[in-house]
């Protein structure tokens, strides 16, 4: 079928929305920026990103040279995971992505930002899914977790919850911190794939870094134009994946009876506060001018 992408591109693709990645059209000056991208990360995320996503940097060889060929790259994640990546001109709709990840196949924008979008873009292109998501996927731990997010999903749309399964993905798939023996550590796509929020995660004193609670941030609003004003902080994957092998019908149940959701910046009794932020970045109203 055709679609309309939300940069305006007009694209034919086939019914699970995925597309050919047409790695050979790619020009010298769009993996020229990929490898700038690369080498530009790789630098901040030393000492900043868990142990789990550099491995998987490196397991995939994601810097040989230029944007990821997806079926190379699959082959590789395959053995490791038995995960693929296929690709995507767009964000799909939520169903079609659910069952993607239900059966392991992780789908990714098959498009670079453009120069002028170096430091920010809402549209997942390929910098963000393949840079920020894939090396998490080389993790077996984290490879279930993703696997169970799909098929929750595939259940909570059919139980009316799923803008609170959304939040679970955002708050740790994109923007999940983790403790470890070293200090704390970044494993969340949206936060290795961006230079400024790689560090204002860590070590900014704006925002608050409260405990991983799986009920409570499915109640809690998030932001998705800036920075989070809470990021959540597992202690390891384990953790993570545990929190999906409850029985999630009596947690639905509570969660269709539960009044609006808490703000991004609320800080509750029975919280675990890591860091209570200061919220001055969000109070001053924010970054937006200021690219991330
Ligand atoms: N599609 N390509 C793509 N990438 C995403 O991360 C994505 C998506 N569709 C829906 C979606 N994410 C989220 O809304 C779900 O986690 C709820
Ligand atoms: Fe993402």
């Amino acid at each position: 079928m055709l679609i309309k992408t939300r940069l305006g591109r007009t694209v034919e693709v086939r019914e699970d929305y995925t597309v050919d990645q047409h790695w050979e059209d790619f020009t010298a000056e769009e993996h020229d920026r990929w490898d700038r991208l690369y080498a530009r990360q790789g630098k901040i995320l030393q000492g900043r990103a868990c142990k789990e996503f550099m491995d998987g940097l490196e397991l995939l060889s994601l810097s040989d040279g230029g944007i990821p060929n997806f079926e190379k790259l699959s082959e590789k994640l395959m053995k490791a995971t038995g995960w693929q990546v296929v690709a995507v001109p767009d964000l799909v709709p939520d169903d079609v992505f659910f069952e993607h990840l239900a059966n392991r196949r992780f789908p990714a924008g098959n498009f670079i930002r453009s120069e002028a979008q170096l430091d920010y873009l809402q549209e997942p292109d390929v910098f963000h899914d393949v840079y920020g998501h894939v090396p998490m996927l080389a993790n077996p731990v984290f490879a279930d977790y993703m696997e169970a997010y799909g098929k929750g999903g595939q259940v909570a749309a059919g139980r009316g919850v799923l803008p609170n399964l959304a939040r679970l993905y955002w708050y740790t798939v994109e923007f999940g911190l983790i403790k470890t023996d070293e200090g704390m550590r970044i494993y969340g796509a949206g936060i290795v794939s961006s230079k400024s929020e790689s560090i204002f995660s860590l070590e900014d004193n704006s925002p608050h870094r409260i405990h991983f609670d799986l009920e409570r941030l499915m109640k809690t609003d998030y932001r998705i134009d800036d920075f989070q004003q809470t990021y959540w902080v597992i202690e390891s994957f384990d953790e993570l994946l545990e929190a999906t092998y409850q029985d999630f019908g009596p947690l639905y149940d509570r969660l269709e009876q539960a009044g609006d959701p808490f703000k991004p910046a609320d800080i509750l009794d029975g919280d675990i506060v890591y860091n209570n932020g200061t919220q001055e970045y969000a109070n001053k109203g924010g970054r937006l001018a200021e690219a991330s």
